[in-house]
C-alpha cells in the first residue's frame, strides 16, 4: 500500500475476476497494443498497475481475484491488497467491474459489488468478450446479469464490450473523455 502513488490524480479502476479481460481492455484502448500484460493463464497480474492517461487520470489494473490455482496464502494477500486499495484510495472516480459475458456473476462478483457500494464508488458493469456470443446469447447474458444486479440498465451502468472486435470502445472513449476532461 505504501508504494501506491499519492498524487491527487483521479482513478478509473478496473476490477473483476482473473481472466475476464481487464488487461486486454486497457490494451484495446491504448495505441500501444501490449502495454498491459495479458495472459491465457489466469492470475498473471499480481500487482496493482497504474497507467497514466494523457496526464489526466490513472487507469488502475487490479490483480484478478478468485483464481483457484494459487495458494490460499497468495489468495489472502491479493484479497487484502484489493480490500485495502478500495478502503484507502481517495481518488477513485469510477469502477468498471468486468464480468465475462459467457458466465453468470459469481459470489466474488457479488462481494466486490457490495464493497463498491459500501465505499460509494460509482460502478459500471462491463460484460466482456461479447465477440464470443451470438445475438441471442448476448441478450440472454444481459437478462441474466440484470437478474443478479437489478440496479443495472443496459447503455447506462451496464455495457457490452469486446477487446478483440472493438465493440463498445467508442462509447467508453466518450465516457472517459467526459469523466476526466
Ligand atoms: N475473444 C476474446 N478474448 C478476450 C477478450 N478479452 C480478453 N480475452 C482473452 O482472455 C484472456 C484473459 O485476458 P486478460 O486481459 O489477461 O484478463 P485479466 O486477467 O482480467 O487481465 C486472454 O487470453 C485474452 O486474450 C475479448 O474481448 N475477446
Ligand atoms: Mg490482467
Amino acid at each position: 500500500m505504501k508504494d501506491l502513488p499519492n498524487a491527487n490524480i483521479p482513478e478509473l479502476v478496473l476490477c473483476g475476476r482473473s481472466n475476464v479481460g481487464k488487461s486486454s481492455f486497457i490494451n484495446s484502448l491504448s495505441k500501444k497494443k501490449n502495454i498491459a500484460k495479458t495472459s491465457s493463464t489466469p492470475g498473471k497480474t499480481r500487482a496493482i498497475n497504474y497507467y497514466l492517461v494523457e496526464n489526466k487520470f490513472y487507469i488502475v489494473d487490479l490483480p484478478g481475484y478468485g483464481y483457484a490455482k494459487v495458494s490460499i496464502k497468495a489468495k489472502h494477500e491479493w484479497q487484502k491488497l484489493i480490500d485495502q486499495y478500495f478502503l484507502n484510495s481517495k481518488n477513485i472516480s469510477m469502477a468498471y467491474h468486468l464480468i465475462d459475458s459467457r458466465h453468470k456473476a459469481t459470489n466474488l462478483d457479488l462481494v466486490l459489488n457490495e464493497l463498491l457500494i459500501s465505499q460509494n464508488i460509482p460502478c459500471t458493469v462491463i460484460l466482456s468478450k461479447t465477440d464470443k456470443l451470438n445475438q441471442s446469447e448476448k441478450s440472454k447474458s444481459v437478462k441474466q446479469i440484470k437478474e443478479q444486479f437489478p440496479e443495472l440498465s443496459l447503455g447506462d451502468n451496464l455495457l457490452q464490450y469486446s477487446s478483440t472486435k472493438g465493440t463498445g470502445k467508442k462509447e467508453i472513449e466518450i465516457r472517459l473523455s467526459k469523466l476526466f476532461e
